[in-house]
């Protein structure tokens, strides 16, 4: 597979091992390749790599055992060295083309040479191994195939049009055309746009992305022209869609509202701010869309004309019940003014406004393993070309704080556990992509404030 970046990339191994840290199973990540066979790979394991501690200048290779699991990451001790003797431990990502089952090296004909350093330990090597081989669990012969054809979403094509957030103004769409797919990862250029390389990185299963005539079918702005506006809604009305156009049934369904009750326009409730993700914000329904979709503004935010107000899902696992950070004893942003003299009973009066019902939220709470400490790979979801080393700090029922090593605490990002925006330790190396090591001290620059920053203004 293609690791174009992968050299100036940051190496997880000494990192986790330096400082002792675990990293958040495969198994958490259901939008990943081999997520749901995940639980199959264990400690104990063996596979075959290649061995590095040879004089010999030629490929030789020799059996290791699974040490240690992190993500996609597994360090491994060559066979032969004591079950204490992790002096010649290293790190490897098992879904490479470094790491082969137990049997590959026989079937093409390639060499088993033991490491030079254990040389003398054994007269009899090929005993030893048979007998350490014996019952030994190995990974699965079709495992890098499966793994390949896991890897991407076989509906997204390149050069097809998508209805993608407008970066530079989150409150409406823009048409782009996917330009190079990374993992499911698109990235996107925007199709009207007067600069080069306007682009814009997202999952296949990110939020922020819709098919053709989305816009249309929800009411959601729309910065278009005036053809694509007519095309697209004609191909929400007849159902026909070019070669080229991303359509409805290659994303997504997401669940009606069944409860009875509706957002109405006013409605008061918690919600993560879209321009900062580190903070949930109290914020109103501004507008209600069609198809359970709801313009969201954050109170006492300064934008005019509603340029900020955002779009979520009334289903989204990132707005809540006014109330929700008090039950969770989480810090709730007030508007403007307020500081800590916040009061919801109070503010609700004042602004002659209603608290949305409970009953209108997502109250499901995935079962999800995630636990604060566990390392994983983020997308800085405000430069989201951007891949970050990052590590949960939090775990509220569903959301998770993710904080990106070595970066002040206000880059911190509040994520659902299912979103598709976090990777397992390990991802970035396997589609090859470049990750983002943690800011260290020594290239340390000062931060702008939070208020300066924005979408648009942060980078
Ligand atoms: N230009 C940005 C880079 C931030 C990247 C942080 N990623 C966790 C800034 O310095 O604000």
């Amino acid at each position: 597979y293609a690791r174009q970046n992968a050299a100036r990339s940051f190496d997880w191994g000494s990192y986790l091992s330096a400082n002792n840290a675990s990293a958040a199973p495969v198994t958490c990540f259901k939008h990943c390749p081999m997520s749901a066979g995940w639980d199959n790979i264990t400690v104990g394991m063996k596979v075959e790599v290649l061995n590095t501690d040879i004089d010999v200048d030629q490929n030789v290779f020799w059996i290791a055992t699974v040490i240690k699991i992190a993500g996609y990451k597994a360090k491994l001790r060559y066979e032969g060295f004591g079950v204490n003797d992790s002096s010649c431990d290293f790190w490897l990502n098992l879904c490479t083309q470094d790491v082969h089952p137990v049997g590959w090296c026989a079937t093409i004909g390639k060499p088993l040479v033991p490491p030079k350093t254990i040389q003398y330990k054994y007269g009899d090597w090929k005993a030893f191994l048979v007998k350490r081989l014996t019952g030994a669990r190995t990974l699965p012969n079709n495992f890098y195939n499966k793994l390949i054809e896991n890897i991407s979403d076989k509906n997204f094509k390149k050069s097809m049009e998508v209805e993608v957030v407008d970066k530079m103004c989150v409150s409406a769409m823009r048409v782009a055309s996917i330009d190079e797919i990374v993992g499911n990862r698109l990235r996107l250029q925007y199709v009207d746009s007067k600069e080069e390389n306007d682009e814009f990185w997202c999952h296949t299963l990110s939020p922020l992305l819709h098919p053709v005539g989305w816009s249309s079918s929800t009411g959601h702005r729309l910065h278009a022209t005036a053809e694509y506006k007519t095309s697209s809604l004609n191909k929400v009305i007849t159902g026909k869609y070019d070669e080229f156009d991303t359509s409805p049934s290659i994303f997504p369904k997401l669940e009606d509202s069944k409860n009875g009750g509706k957002f109405e326009v006013g409605m008061k409730l918690e919600a993560i701010d879209p321009l900062n993700l580190s903070t949930i914000c109290v914020a109103t329904v501004m507008k209600v869309l069609k198809k359970h979709y709801l313009m969201i503004g954050i109170d006492g935010s300064i934008a005019q004309n509603g340029t900020d107000w955002f779009c979520y899902h009334a289903k989204s696992p990132s707005i809540f019940p006014v109330g929700f950070c008090d039950v969770n004893n989480l810090d709730l942003t007030p508007p403007k003014g307020y500081k800590d003299t916040f009061n919801w009973f109070q503010y609700l009066k004042e602004t002659k406004s209603q608290a949305a019902p409970v009953k209108l939220f997502n109250k499901e709470v995935p079962k999800n393993e995630f636990k604060p400490g566990m390392k994983l790979e983020a997308v800085d979801l405000m430069e989201p070309r951007l891949l970050c080393t990052g590590t949960v700090v939090k775990v509220t029922g569903r959301l998770l704080r993710i904080h990106f090593d070595g970066w002040e605490d206000t880059y911190d990002q509040w994520v659902d556990c299912l979103s598709p925006d976090i990777y397992p330790v390990g991802w970035c190396e396997m589609v090859g992509y470049h990750l983002e090591g943690p800011k260290s001290k020594d290239t340390q620059q000062p931060v702008p404030t939070m208020q300066h920053m924005g979408k648009k203004k942060r980078g």
